[in-house]
């Protein structure tokens, strides 16, 4: 059997409702959806993950395939082109050296901003089997604040973040996607950084009329609706 052709298999972080809510999931799932490789899902908890591969890997997503078997978004984004033909993730170097600036961008300009509004609503969307080493290991980090103290003045910090999307909005005012006229690895960062916060957020992120709605929209229908939830939260006022 071809290294291609054995199981694919995407080890996920599932919350208590059965979603699967990762930021850094979310990206590979689009990845393999973008090359057309079919893979099977294994949903973890938090507490699960130190429970498979003796222990390897402290995050999800992880990847298997055939004997292969790798964590980090990016190895595994990397290790997809390199494995598997089909449309390729980065058509040049040069792509793939902007979209990991996008993604440093969008780490710590955006996403660290809305790990800070929903942090809670994490916890309490997670599997209560998983609760208190979230809270635990996030309370960490919070010097000596619990979540819902950290949380507590949480709308304050909404402007900071919708102002941080600027660079967004700019773009997509003047293409379809964050890739150009059709979409890249960037756009499944940002997408899958909001997809994670509609499935737990109990705060609407965005304003009515925020103009990231549109690409929200199309990057959501992607591959026969992706991430077409009816079920999440909204993220529009
Ligand atoms: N740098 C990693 C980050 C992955 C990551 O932080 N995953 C989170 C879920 S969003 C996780 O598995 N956390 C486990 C934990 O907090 O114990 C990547 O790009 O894959």
């Amino acid at each position: 059997m071809s290294a291609s052709a054995s199981q694919v298999r995407l080890y996920e972080l599932a919350l208590d409702n059965g979603r699967s809510a990762s930021p850094f999931v979310w990206r590979i799932r689009y990845a393999l959806a973008h090359k057309g490789i079919a893979f099977e899902t294994v949903y973890l908890g938090f507490t699960d993950i130190p429970t498979v591969f003796g222990g390897r890997f402290k995050t999800v997503p992880i990847l298997e395939h055939g004997a292969m078997v790798l964590a980090e978004s990016w190895d595994i984004a990397e290790y997809l082109e390199r494995a598997f033909p089909g449309p390729l993730l980065f058509n040049t170097p040069a792509e793939l050296a902007l979209v990991r600036f996008t993604d440093a961008w969008f780490f710590n300009e955006v996403l660290k901003k809305m790990f800070r509004l929903y942090v809670k609503d994490v916890h309490d969307a997670a599997r209560p089997s998983d609760r208190p080493y979230f809270r635990e290991s996030r309370e960490k980090n919070m010097k000596g604040k619990t979540l819902e103290g950290f949380t507590s003045d949480r709308a304050t910090h909404l402007p900071a973040v919708r102002s941080a999307l600027a660079p967004l909005r700019a773009h997509l005012l003047k293409f379809p996607f964050l890739g150009g006229g059709t979409p890249n690895f960037a756009d499944y960062i940002a997408l899958g950084g909001f997809y994670w916060a509609a499935c737990a957020a109990t705060l609407p992120l965005l304003q009515r009329d925020d103009t990231l709605r549109d690409w929200l929209e199309r990057g959501f229908n992607l591959y026969g609706g992706i991430a077409k939830d009816p079920g999440v939260a909204p993220l529009f006022e």
